[in-house]
């Protein structure tokens, strides 16, 4: 058993520096993805921050209304209206659930909005600014 435990703890010692080699950057791959959490309640949406580094965000959605939310984002023109195609979504999320999708966004302002019918007006949305790394 000495022996056994002895042989589980170099392959230990082994593993780690070459797990740590799988990290190494790779071209384009050089920046860890930004994380964004949404809270959603009735009828609010709640980031955890307003401004990201633009490339890929890991975002999650966490439903802690009694309603299904979504979150889904667009582009806002100079004006502050939405514009464009829908460039992340997030699926119908049920009450007490977490969603969660990676998005990749480009330098700019942005919209976060629940999608849901009746959902954006009385307050469902956010803005969100995306800057250079
Ligand atoms: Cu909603």
């Amino acid at each position: 058993m000495r022996r056994l435990l002895g042989t589980l703890v170099c392959v230990g010692m082994v593993a780690g520096p070459s797990a740590a080699n799988a990290t190494t950057p790779m071209a384009g791959r050089r920046h860890p993805p930004a994380h964004l959490m949404i809270d959603a309640q009735e009828y609010s949406l709640w980031p955890s921050r307003a401004r990201l580094p633009a490339g890929a965000v890991l975002v999650e959605l966490w439903n802690r209304g009694q309603d299904p939310h979504s979150t889904q984002i667009r582009r806002l023109n100079r004006a502050g209206a939405m514009t464009g195609p829908v460039l992340g979504r997030l699926r119908v999320t049920l009450p007490g659930r977490v969603s969660s999708a990676t998005w990749h966004l480009r330098t700019g302002r942005y919209e976060l909005y629940s999608s849901l019918f009746g959902h954006i007006e009385p307050g469902m949305q956010a803005e969100l600014t995306v800057t250079h790394r």
